[in-house]
């Protein structure tokens, strides 16, 4: 079957600042089953991207293998791309990365292709602290190949077939706390509206700035006694916060109440509005957001929103000193610094 997306634009379609609609940020038409949570995280993403005016041949999408993995090309299609091998897209992307600061990077995987087969990418690009947004669109399943349970299926969950899952999970959000991330959130593909400011928080951070989403399969794995279907998540999630996100170039005229909500600044001047709902919560507390997660873990329920978040990170390129201008930019004279110079690092060796 062929489908064609119809290429109709409304002339009074609303522009964002750059002049683009968000038609603009679309990408092909999508071939996932119809309601895939993964579509309304494709959805989150143009509607983020447009709302913050981002010029999309100024960004890099990377992916693994999967039903996820397929979603880059239904957003953003006129924006780079690479869907790579299963679970090797973190170190693509840190080739790409290294070589070219000027682009924003959205790494997109699934819980089978980072939590499993690319386990040990996911760390390795999590303590570097590689500047990206990367999304784990998370179905506690490997959908692409029929269902299989995954490292993120809790304990007890119960797929289609029936097989109740015994095995301990992974709970990436824990372990990108763990092992040192500098900012961590989770959300639910069907809360848009708590995923659209996540996204734009992200991808204004400087730094490995991770979203967990757990993304419902309504192909197999949406039934009752597993725990990442649509009912078993609307029935189960708490926030820690209902937020708003304004980039650094907004002039900032919100209504918050003072002591009613709280502010978080990124290193750009970009802030974060959270108005509370758990009491306490300090999303700039590693420590803490580790706390909250165990605890609401063993009352049975998953915790969403802005978990941490570090307001002055040193990303990778600070820590390596990476060429500011893209490498492909850089011509002769500073490729090839002549006999002296490579004499002199030669003896600064001996
Ligand atoms: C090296 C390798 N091993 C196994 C596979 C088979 N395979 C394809 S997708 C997939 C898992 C996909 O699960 P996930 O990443 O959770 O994505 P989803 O389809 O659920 O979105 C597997 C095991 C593969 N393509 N390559
Ligand atoms: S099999 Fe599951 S994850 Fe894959 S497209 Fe269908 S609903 Fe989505």
């Amino acid at each position: 079957m062929t489908f064609i997306r119809p290429d109709f634009r409304h002339p009074q379609s609303p522009k964002n600042d750059i002049g683009y609609t968000s038609k603009d940020y679309e990408g092909a038409l999508s071939t996932l089953c119809a309601g895939c949570g993964h579509d309304s995280i494709s959805a989150a993403l143009i509607q983020a991207c447009f709302e913050m005016s981002i010029e999309p041949h100024k960004v890099a999408k990377i992916s693994g293998i999967g039903c996820s993995s397929k979603t880059p090309t239904y957003f953003l299609g006129n924006s780079h791309g690479f869907n790579s091998v299963h679970g090797r897209m973190p170190s693509v992307t840190t080739g790409a990365n290294l070589a070219n600061r000027e682009l924003k990077y959205v790494g997109v995987s699934g819980d089978g292709d980072s939590a499993s087969i690319g386990l040990g990418q996911f760390a390795h690009v999590v303590r570097r602290n590689l500047n990206m947004l990367y999304i784990v669109e998370n179905n506690g399943c490997y959908g692409l190949t029929k269902g299989q349970m995954s490292a993120t299926t809790d304990v007890d969950s119960v797929n289609k077939s029936g097989m109740l899952n015994e095995h301990q999970p992974i709970d990436l959000v824990n372990l990108a706390l763990e092992l040192g991330a500098t900012f961590v959130a989770r959300s639910f593909s069907g809360d848009k509206g708590q995923l659209v400011p996540l996204m734009k928080a992200a991808m204004s951070h400087r730094g490995f700035a991770f979203i967990d989403v757990v993304s419902p399969c309504v192909t197999f794995n949406n039934n009752v006694g597993s725990t990442k279907s649509y009912d078993y998540i609307r029935e189960h999630n708490e926030a820690t916060s209902a937020l708003d996100f304004v980039p650094m170039k907004d002039e900032i005229t919100t209504s918050y109440e003072q002591g009613a909500s709280q502010e978080v600044t990124l290193h750009d001047g970009s802030v974060i509005h959270l108005t509370k709902a758990i009491s306490g919560f300090d999303p700039c507390d590693r420590r803490a957001a580790i706390d909250a997660i165990k605890d609401h873990n063993e009352r049975g329920e998953i915790l969403t929103g802005l978990l941490y978040v570090d307001t002055d990170p040193t990303d990778l390129h600070d820590m390596s000193g990476t060429s500011c201008k893209p490498l492909n930019s850089l011509n002769e004279d500073v490729l090839c610094p002549g006999n002296a110079t490579l004499q002199s690092i030669n003896e600064s060796f001996r």
